[in-house]
């Protein structure tokens, strides 16, 4: 089912009783029994049923779900693979997505401005690329002691297509005062405890990074519009950075004179201490102690074959999986079969477009037969290598990027 149906209002209307009977693929006995203001059971949205079958739920309450890592061997991530973090409930579906609203206000507009999203569609020149969304927790259930967060493996990423208009273009347009310094987004997500008072998350980037070419407002994923559960019917979308900076369901975007001061935003959210911790010490949260995170720091996966495979010895083995570097790009990759004490280097793909991540590829033969691990690590363009062990503890779990293994056997 690809949108709720607004119930809320009074009876349930002929038109929802017919959705709902569609549905069902059911009459809908004693439907003149329902209350008003009954929500049927029967509407409730189910962000899985766009899914494959073996995405791995975290929580329903908000939706949190990861994608397996085999299951990210496609280069560009169709979105019934796509991973789903949110911070609040999803929000009903738009009657009518075109006379949906992006505002643009703050401090730092010279004057605010709406659109209809028929209005960006038809004013701004239309872009696409493929970005890497990562949540900045990706791979938290690797660091000891646990922090709080959802304890995320590695799938927490997705590299697909969005289509839309430059943010750039926009303020252009809208017209900005020279002490702009962040923008903020918001979103038309309810807080998980439906006070309307309260906002489930509202980051923001700084103006160089809100000012990319690649910085979208987008409708669009992998040529269709955006799922439900994924932003529809607008979304920012930010390559590179952490995830939590592309907002979905986008209604307003700030511009604002100093740091974005949304939800999100404060105590350790998305920040790591600038001088190391000991693992599960507590430090002040303030910013001589924090530094929000910005680039996301080099890593690899490999997607094909999955861990647990077993292969001819005969023949070389094909690994394939993925690597991406924040802003940067991936120099190299290298893939270990004896537990880290040689490396051989992979070939590396160029990026569709900066900001998306790269396929590597290796063939691998092996000595004898018995149970391998294979290891992957990547190396950005600024020589920085991933971590064979657990990086740098930090509160709130965040930036995990040692390096990937899968276990295979060799018969
Ligand atoms: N409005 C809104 N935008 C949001 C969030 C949210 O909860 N509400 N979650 C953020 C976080 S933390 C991540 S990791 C990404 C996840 O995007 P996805 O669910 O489309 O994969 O969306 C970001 N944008
Ligand atoms: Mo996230």
């Amino acid at each position: 089912m690809n949108k709720n149906i607004h119930t809320r209002r009074g009876f349930l209307r002929k038109s929802a009783l017919a959705s709902l009977t569609t549905l069902v693929g059911a009459e809908v006995v004693f439907a003149n029994h329902m209350p008003r203001h009954y929500r049927p059971l029967g509407f409730d949205y189910n962000p899985l049923d766009g899914k494959t079958p073996d995405m791995k739920v975290l929580g329903d309450k908000p939706w949190n779900v990861e994608t397996p890592i085999h299951l990210l061997d496609d280069a560009v991530t169709p979105t019934s693979k796509m991973f789903i973090r949110n911070n609040g409930l999803v929000p009903d579906a738009p009657a009518d997505p075109n006379a949906w609203t992006l505002t643009i206000n703050g401090e730092s507009v010279k004057a605010p401005k709406t659109y209809t999203l028929a209005d960006l569609k038809k004013r701004f020149k239309h872009y696409t690329y493929q970005l890497v969304l990562e949540c900045g927790g990706n791979g938290r259930s690797g660091f000891e002691p646990q922090t709080t967060g959802n304890p995320w493996d590695q799938g927490a990423v997705s590299c697909a297509a969005w289509t839309g208009v430059r943010l750039k273009d926009i303020l252009a347009e809208v017209g900005l005062k020279n002490d702009a310094v962040y923008i903020g987004y918001y979103g038309k997500d309810p807080h998980l405890s439906l006070d309307p008072t309260k906002v489930a998350i509202s980051r923001g980037v700084p103006m160089k990074k809100a000012l990319e070419d690649e910085t979208l407002i987008a409708w669009a994923v992998n040529g269709q519009d955006i799922p439900l559960i994924h932003g529809h019917p607008l979304r920012l979308v930010i390559g590179g950075w952490p995830a939590s900076v592309s907002g979905k369901w986008l209604h307003t975007v700030a511009v604002r004179n100093k740091l974005h001061d949304g939800a999100k935003m404060e105590g350790h959210s998305y920040k790591v201490p600038i001088n190391p911790v000991q693992p599960g010490e507590k430090i002040p949260e303030t910013p001589e102690n924090f530094r929000i995170i910005e680039s996301m720091p080099v890593k690899s996966l490999v997607t094909a074959p999955a861990t647990g495979a077993i292969f001819d010895l005969k023949k070389p083995l094909s690994l394939r999986g993925h690597a991406w570097a924040g802003d940067r790009a991936v120099a190299s990759v290298q893939t270990s079969i004896d537990f880290g004490a040689t490396w051989q280097t992979a070939s590396v793909q160029p990026p569709k477009n900066r900001l998306a991540w790269q396929r590597w590829t290796a063939e691998v033969s092996f000595p004898k037969k018995g149970y391998y691990e294979v290891w992957v690590r990547a190396t950005d363009s600024a020589g920085v290598t991933q971590p064979m062990v657990i990086p740098q503890w930090n509160p709130g779990g965040y930036l995990n990027n040692a390096c990937h293994r899968i276990a295979v056997k060799a018969v």
